[in-house]
């Protein structure tokens, strides 16, 4: 068997090393010849590496050779790709009339307890459409041995959802990435359903760094899933929608869509229950996305008139900068247009090797067109929030005022979600635009927020004595008590540091925003050289900093040389995982990632920890909010969003603090995670 590639030449050493020991791993017999080609032409082409142009035929495509190099995960994938090669594809060879039908109406029966995959087909444009807007094309179901297809005529009437909501009731629906279904077919349908399994989930807490979680890569990689979607994807060019392809070829290609998910079921079941904690790390992420699909029907109410104005302020900033910035390089000049940029930097005699915030703000420093530069960073910010945010938030916004954001379980390697349409954890308070997510009329916005998460998980993890001390109640502020820390000369004690703040209030708070930024910096994983460049403070102002924050914590700085120690080594695996059982276990590290994979690894385990604590808090105070005639509308990270009606925001607020403070107990004990809950009319006075 041969594996394609550019330029065999070329092959980075560590490649070729990768790809010896996939061979190993694959399993393949003694013997089996595996030969590495850059001629198209060659016969027995089994595996190309990455989509290189020109390469074509039936050759399993897996990573390239750079890919190779960076994935931590890929000699599991070239193992994968070899197995592929060597064993050729698996096609169920399903048969309609046979395997699968048709439905035509007739009584469903299912047997209680049965495991059904389900997966559905819609039209429309989900990326810019509002919520569930496209009909449904079909829904498919698969027993693990026969399967039934409902159709488009039938998919969205009483019987159908008669069905939908017994077999939800009675059986164990399995999905993939079912909290996008399972809303879907909710909302469609006027049911509540909600999946009970989910492969995805399931690959992500096996495999949460393999960075690809897909029904289609999974079910080649895993089981040698033969090609099932050229043939209806072919109908999908120029952005036609899912409506465009004939109906014969779209119902098998859902059928296979929940054959397969059923098969990556009963694959990974058994791996899953392998290890307790993975399956209870499992059985908890199934629990947050029922939380999921309930933040989603909620949604978030918009108020136009706040868009409006929003829309009308950062117009007119984009004509004002605009304008400023034809001064300088004349009238025809376009902002959007890189070339155009290059040139007019060109013509002043400076050239960076990029023209991002980062190049930009250092050729600043330099003195470089400063007032141009300004001008550009500005009118590049009111664009973005014009473009990504404005624009969306209005596109997505409903029938019923609302948006409805879906949230992806897998978005983050440590567990953190991502949400799109809108993309409201990312909105920032600064561009004002939580301005018009608003409460519904008679309602207020709760949010409950947990303040400095991170860094009492790091206390905790760290078991550091005096930093613990530093979070129990009644004890100063983390970071004025670390001024005194830091420069004890100058701040023997707190009423020191008060003292300079009452006097120098703008260099006190200038320095304290360094400190802040060094420690946030150290959380997330940085180097002292990466904290420096990014305040733009000289190297030895960070150090100092540095040092002196890992001296007063001495457990502290104990526990990051532990964890930077673990990485790469297997029997200190335990340094890298979460008390929930999320692992941070690269297969393989190269000598040019180990230093940013120590960093990622210190970041990782406290991130992903108040996350999930979070996360736990979402499903006690989902489970409550309805005695309160409120709703979960929202999570961002360390907080949790409710709409509450007025006459019942006090009770409401007290579980939701509550709750917050109790999630964290069940992993931590001494040091206590306080959230307060603040009230207001939209997102951004909360
Ligand atoms: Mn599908």
């Amino acid at each position: 068997m041969k594996i394609l590639t550019t330029d065999c030449g070329k092959l980075p050493v560590l490649a070729q090393v990768l790809l010896k020991r996939a061979r190993v791993v694959s399993g393949l017999p003694e013997g089996t010849h595996v030969e590495i080609t850059d001629d198209v032409n060659d016969k027995d082409i089994k595996v190309t590496l990455g989509t290189v142009k020109g390469y074509k035929g039936d050759a399993y495509k897996t990573l390239s050779p750079k890919q190779i190099v960076s994935n931590p995960q890929s000699v599991l994938f070239l193992a994968q790709a070899l197995q592929y090669g060597y064993l050729g594809p698996v096609d169920p060879g399903l048969e309609l009339g046979k395997d699968w039908v048709i439905w035509e109406g007739q009584d469903i029966t299912f047997k209680p307890g049965t495991v059904i995959a389900l997966d559905i087909e819609s039209a429309g444009d989900i990326d810019n459409d509002t919520f569930a807007a496209g009909r449904i094309l079909s829904i498919a179901l698969w027993n693990g041995k026969f399967g039934v297809v409902i159709p488009e005529e039938l998919a969205e009437t009483d019987k159908a959802a008669e069905a939908i909501k017994r077999l939800c009731d009675t059986c164990t629906v399995v999905c993939h990435n079912g909290t996008f279904d399972m809303p879907y077919l909710s909302k469609r349908l006027g049911i509540n359903v909600y999946h009970h399994e989910d492969t995805l989930l399931m690959h992500f807490v096996l495999d949460n760094l393999a960075g690809e979680h897909g029904l289609k890569p999974l079910a080649r990689r895993w089981l040698r899933a033969a090609d099932w979607d050229s043939e209806a994807k072919k109908y999908l060019k120029h952005n036609a929608h899912f409506e465009n392809i004939p109906r014969e070829k779209l119902y098998k290609y859902n059928i296979y869509d929940s054959y397969w998910t059923h098969r990556l079921y009963e694959y990974f079941k058994p791996m899953v229950e392998k290890a307790q904690q993975v399956l209870n790390f499992y059985k908890h992420r199934m629990r947050v996305t029922c939380v999921l699909h309930d933040v989603q029907m909620n949604g978030v109410e918009v108020s136009l008139d706040a868009l409006d104005e929003l829309e009308e302020k950062y117009k007119h900033q984009c004509d004002e900068y605009l304008a400023v910035l034809r001064s300088i390089a004349g009238e025809d000049f376009n902002p959007q247009s890189p070339k155009q940029i290059e040139v007019f930097f060109k013509s002043r005699g400076v050239s960076s090797p990029s023209y991002d915030a980062k190049h930009l703000k250092k050729l600043k420093r330099e003195g470089k067109e400063p007032e141009f530069i300004d001008a550009l960073l500005a009118y590049r910010y009111a664009a973005k929030v014009l473009g990504s945010y404005i624009v969306n938030v209005r596109q997505k916004r409903g029938k019923d005022r609302r948006v409805h954001p879906h949230y992806l379980p897998h978005g983050a390697k440590t567990g953190r979600l991502s949400a799109k349409g809108p993309a409201i954890q990312t909105m920032g308070r600064d561009s004002g635009i939580k301005r018009a997510l608003v409460a519904a009329p008679g309602c207020k916005i709760i949010s409950c927020d947990y303040s400095q998460a991170e860094l009492r998980t790091v206390a905790e993890l760290a078991d550091d004595t005096a930093m613990i001390a530093a979070f129990q109640p009644g004890a100063p502020d983390f970071f004025d008590d670390l001024m005194t820390k830091i420069w004890p000369e100058e701040f023997p004690t707190i009423e020191a540091y008060e003292a300079f703040k009452h006097e120098q209030p703008k260099t006190a708070k200038n320095r304290r925003a360094l400190v802040k930024s060094v420690v946030y910096g150290l959380n997330y994983g940085r180097g002292i050289r990466a904290i420096a460049t990014e305040l733009e403070k000289p190297y030895e102002e960070a150090e100092y900093v540095v040092n002196q924050y890992l001296g007063a914590y001495s457990g502290l700085r104990d526990w990051q040389q532990k964890v930077r120690h673990s990485v790469g080594r297997k029997e200190e695996d335990h340094m890298r995982q979460t008390k929930f059982g999320m692992r941070y276990n690269p297969l393989f590290i190269s000598d040019a990632d180990y230093t940013s994979t120590q960093n990622e690894a210190l970041a990782f385990v406290p991130q992903s920890t108040a996350n999930d604590i979070c996360l736990n808090a979402a499903i006690k105070i989902n489970e409550q909010v309805g005695q309160y005639g409120a709703k979960l509308i929202g999570l961002v990270h360390d907080a949790t969003y409710v709409e509450c009606p007025e006459e019942t925001i006090e009770e409401c607020s007290k579980m939701m603090e509550y709750e917050m403070a109790k999630a964290a107990t069940l992993v931590f004990n001494r040091v206590p995670f306080a959230a307060e809950a603040e009230v207001g009319n939209n997102w951004e006075e909360v």
